[in-house]
């Protein structure tokens, strides 16, 4: 390795924080070091009337080999040119994206080993490898005052190399930065003249968006306002829309709802009567529609089937399967019906697959209906409506692979039929778990499949192995990272796939999760005096 530089090959150093949710991170990939180091190291070669030539001992205070260039005075110009590519393809951690050489750099130390003054180019090369017929080149000059090593590090855009799509000659394949040329030119001046060159390396600096646990957040910002492509739901409930602390946040940050139960069947479905017709009560539901309706929002219907919503004369039925079935029609087609045109999409089945398998749960309506059941109520569903968006709806499917596969099966089995429009992935998730790799992965099955995605009831646990008592700092710093990651996820999906991403509820202690688990937790982005959380600013951040 030459000299007094450490070089780090691979290797992602984290900077400071250079402007609020950005982090410069600077990865340097070492070309050469004409000790044996480098991505080419042995690639080099020279042409020109040089006189003595090529690589070098190290002089004093350097500690390896260096190339050098000698002048005598025959010719004005000689190089040494790195006879390959430099390509990142060699790099298997990295790919640049292309078009963006406005953070790649070409560094490397130089010297003038006995005349300041003496000018020196950076080339870098388009063409056939016999130097220098036919060649493209893009030249960096710049003149070296004092004879000692200096760092050196350009831009490749400042080789006047941009990209243009319309001129291939003068385009750049970021994945090949193209041969090296290193050389001098000498007009005037001593009769020998000499350059010295180590450690070529290619430096790729980029701003990248990282999570800051304490941005502020402007006063008028909302979170509808910078989801410009897709809605912000929340999960109510007929008591809290008439509150008007709540009605206010509701509508100043979202521009989508779900009813967290009022729209489920053990709300709207009473029973039946004498005559063997369905006895509805539309109170709830009614409210929740209404309140969509007067603030001019997104309504998600949540949820038309469900193995945990189901009234008890439905569960106990004493009548045939056939019976049980036209139930089932009728009441799909009796909701879908009375909200066509103010629903905009519904859960039609919610959960159908069993944990840690790829089989439909047992339930009443496999049980009744069979195995095409959740087909069939889809199919209701769009009989009754042709326009509302249908989706399926569940959790685990980012970490559950098995119940995944089944779901998707299930999924193709309905896009089959062209009767879904769309998949809800529940996340009910954790500070910690699942990995925002893991949330991506999972979410490029549904756009894979061209179909609009619902991450329909977010919450993130903050203590869901009951370890804290109250909220800790580094859990709500976890827990804001958490849904900065899911809001990134759903961000960074095309724009035609995103439909909405809705929050389980507004304020930590409205939420299911207490009451259900036992331990006290803090999973929304409120907390209970209504002021925003971390978990708020985390999502906004994502959006930036
Ligand atoms: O948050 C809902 C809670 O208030 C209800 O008691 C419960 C049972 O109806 O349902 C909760 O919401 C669930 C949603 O409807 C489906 N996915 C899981 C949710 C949390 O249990």
């Amino acid at each position: 390795m030459g000299r007094t530089k450490l070089i780090v090959i691979f290797s992602l150093l984290p900077f400071v924080l250079i402007q609020q949710g950005y982090t410069q991170t600077t990865e340097e990939f070492l070309v050469t070091d004409f000790d044996g180091g480098g991505i080419l190291p042995d690639a080099w070669s020279s042409y020109g009337d040089l006189g003595p030539y090529g690589v070098q001992p190290g002089r004093p205070n350097s500690d390896g080999k260096y190339y050098e260039l000698v002048w005598n005075g025959s010719t004005t110009q000689g190089y040494i040119v790195s006879q390959s590519e430099i390509t990142f393809r060699l790099i298997p951690k990295r790919k640049l994206k292309e078009k963006n050489i406005d953070n790649v750099y070409l560094k490397l130390d130089v010297n003038c080993g006995s005349a300041p003054g003496t000018v020196v180019n950076i080339v870098l090369v388009d063409g056939p490898n016999d130097c220098c017929t036919n060649e493209v080149n893009w030249i960096y000059s710049f003149t070296k005052n004092t004879c000692d090593w200096e760092t050196i590090e350009i831009n490749l855009a400042e080789f006047g190399y941009a990209y243009d799509p319309n001129n291939h000659e003068k385009s750049i394949d970021i994945h090949k930065v193209g041969r090296v040329k290193i050389g001098m030119d000498v007009f005037s001046g001593p009769q020998r003249q000499t350059v010295q060159f180590d450690n070529v390396a290619l430096v790729v600096k980029d701003k990248v968006k990282k999570y800051n646990a304490d941005t502020e957040i402007a006063d008028d910002t909302t979170l509808k306002k910078r989801a410009n492509d897709f809605y912000v739901g929340v999960a109510v409930n007929p008591r809290r829309i008439k509150d008007t602390d709540y009605s206010t946040l509701y509508k100043k940050e979202f521009n989508s709802i779900t009813a967290e139960n009022a729209m489920k069947m053990k709300s709207i479905l009473k029973g039946m009567d004498t005559n063997g017709n369905l006895v509805y009560d539309w109170t709830e539901s009614d409210r929740i529609v209404d309140f969509a309706e007067i603030n001019n929002m997104n309504l998600h219907g949540h949820t038309l089937i469900w193995y945990e919503s189901i009234p008890d004369f439905l569960k106990d039925f004493k009548g045939t399967n056939e019976a049980f079935e036209t139930i089932i029609e009728k009441y799909i087609t009796n909701v879908v019906s009375r909200y066509k045109g103010k629903v905009d999409s519904w859960d039609v089945v919610n959960e159908a697959i069993a944990d840690g398998t790829s089989d439909l749960r047992k339930s009443v309506f496999l049980e009744r209906m069979g195995p095409d059941y959740v087909k069939k109520c889809f199919q209701y569903a769009k009989n009754a409506d042709q326009e509302v968006k249908l989706f399926y709806n569940d959790y685990g499917l980012i970490y559950d692979k098995k119940k995944q596969q089944g779901a998707f099966t299930l999924v193709d089995d309905l896009i089959a039929e062209n009767l879904i429009d769309g998949v809800g992935y529940q996340l009910h998730i954790d500070f910690n778990f699942p990995s925002k790799l893991d949330i991506k992965t999972a979410t490029d099955l549904i756009v894979q499949r061209k179909l609009l995605v619902h991450f329909s009831e977010l919450d993130v646990k903050t203590n869901p192995k009951g370890d804290i008592e109250t909220f800790t700092e580094s859990r709500s710093h976890a827990q804001g990272k958490k849904i900065y990651e899911v809001v990134s996820v759903f961000n960074s999906l095309p724009k035609e796939y995103k439909y909405a991403l809705t929050l389980w509820g507004l304020k930590d202690d409205d939420s299911w999760i207490t009451p259900r688990y036992g331990f006290p937790d803090w999973p929304l982005l409120f907390d209970s005096t209504f002021q925003k959380k971390r978990a708020y600013s985390g999502f906004l951040q994502a959006l930036e």
